[in-house]
């Protein structure tokens, strides 16, 4: 039987399709260990790695001990997820040792790329064949993987990233870290594991062909990068185990009445736009289940929502909304009749349920590779996107902007029925021995190892 070592990083949005992926690999004749690095910045990483150990007890937990975390998080004006990263990156010297002990001996590594240039040189040392898993889009990995060759130019002068065969991608969609002068965790970390990824066996995508078929043909056909390995579509990896938990309120609301409003696993918005955000969905008039952040790292959000979005909005919004402050299982949210629309940030894996469960969206990206995710909503047919609200902590947007966006959306039976027909494109042929493309590059990966 064949060993494959699954290498997650930092952040929910990371390591929810690197398990997704484990679960999968488990119908196969394949022993699976997953390398997780301890300690997790969030505490939903560590409770959701605790529930997942416990559903699949043949999956094997191999902790990598990271150095400190105060010793490198230095510049307190970089997102703690990124620090976290780099403290994986300069822990991983540690793992030639933790890789060569894993018996029987490793057929495959597959890990996460932002690991990419500390760890394929290990792998290469070792001889161990090391795929990386890509958790955003393959239009993301287009300009991912070929950001370090425009290193010199200067981008802020660009109108918009051009690649070869490619729609340009408007300046305004990149991640705006990536234009400015200065170094930056993220623009290091672009840069520079772009780059090594030319000297992977293979890049594993979360997406299908029949979404992203023009960046996926570019890519496989040199026209991104020359030397690039194999990029397999190996989405949309399915949910793979509920946390049970009381969704009572949604139970007792009617069928597609509730706009679910999530932010993802990182983004705290500022109180001002919170207020305006719960301005806007009362005005609108829709039901509506709402997951208020205040802090990035949820082990600091120790404030009651009173506290957040204040007493009157609190009060208020009852009549119409749960609001909560706490972790809920998104794809239970998701996957519940009562859920008619989903208010998102556009995280990757936050978009690829809504396709998954056929939920429409109004896109709403903040920060990274949010906005070249939210052109997808629309050019899928999968949602709106007003375009012109700027990156989170940009512009307040107002309560009467998002009230009329949440009634186009809610209000608009063509985009439900579109979402629709995305949640059969996604599951085509994910039965198990199916006979899609996607199944089937998944299943020659297989075989290889
Ligand atoms: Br919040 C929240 N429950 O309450 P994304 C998130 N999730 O299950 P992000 C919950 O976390 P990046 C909650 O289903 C998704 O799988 C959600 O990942 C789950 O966005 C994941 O959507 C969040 O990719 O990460 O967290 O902003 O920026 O890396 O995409």
């Amino acid at each position: 039987m064949s060993h494959i070592a699954l290498l997650p990083s930092s952040g929910m949005g990371h390591l929810t399709p690197f398990l997704r992926l484990a679960a999968l690999l488990t119908a196969h004749d394949l022993k699976i260990t997953i390398i997780t690095p301890y300690p997790t910045l969030s505490l939903a990483e560590s409770q959701v790695l605790f529930h997942f150990f416990s559903t699949f007890p043949q999956i094997r937990q191999e902790k990598l001990q990271l150095l400190p975390l105060d010793n490198f998080s230095g510049n307190s004006k970089e997102d703690p997820f990124y620090c976290h990263i780099d403290v994986i990156r300069r822990s991983s010297h540690l793992l030639s040792s933790l890789l060569s002990s894993l018996s029987p001996p490793l057929a495959a590594l597959i890990t996460d790329m932002s690991l990419t240039a500390s760890v394929v040189p290990i792998t290469k040392a070792l001889n161990i064949p090391n795929y990386i898993f890509f958790t955003s889009s393959a239009q993301m990995l287009t300009l991912f993987i070929s950001f370090h060759t425009k290193a010199n130019a200067n981008l802020y002068e660009m109108d918009a990233f051009q690649i070869p065969t490619l729609e340009p991608i408007p300046k305004s969609w990149i991640p705006p870290p990536l234009l400015q002068d200065n170094d930056n965790l993220l623009k290091t970390y672009i840069t520079k594991n772009g780059k090594e990824m030319t000297k992977s066996d293979g890049i594993l995508v979360n997406t299908l062909e029949s979404i992203e078929q023009e960046s996926l043909a570019a890519l496989n056909g040199g026209k991104v990068i020359l030397g690039l390995p194999s990029v397999i579509a190996i989405g949309l990896l399915p949910p793979c185990f509920n946390q049970c938990e009381s969704l009572a309120w949604l139970d007792t609301q009617p069928i597609g009445s509730v706009l679910y409003v999530s932010f993802g696993s990182k983004t705290a918005m500022s109180r001002e736009q919170l207020k305006e955000l719960g301005d806007g969905l009362m005005r609108s008039g829709y039901r509506f289940l709402w997951v208020v952040k205040d802090k990035k790292v949820d082990r600091e959000d120790d404030k009651d929502l009173e506290d957040v979005i204040g007493n009157e909005l609190t009060e208020s919004v009852k009549e119409r909304g749960l609001v909560v402050k706490h972790w809920l299982n998104q794809e239970n949210i998701l996957s519940h009749p009562a859920v008619g629309g989903f208010l998102s940030h556009c995280g990757w894996n936050s978009l690829t349920e809504a396709m998954w469960f056929g939920v429409r969206v109004l896109a709403w990206p903040q920060h990274g590779d949010q906005k070249i995710n939210a052109s997808l909503v629309e050019r899928i047919g999968l949602g709106i996107w007003e375009s012109s609200w700027g990156w989170g902590g940009e512009d307040i947007v107002k309560g009467q902007q998002i009230a009329e966006k949440v009634n186009e959306l809610m209000g608009n039976e063509l985009l439900r029925m579109k979402a629709v027909s995305v949640r059969e494109k996604a599951r085509a042929g994910m039965e198990l021995g199916g006979t899609s493309v996607k199944m089937k590059a998944l299943a020659k990966l297989i075989e290889t190892w």
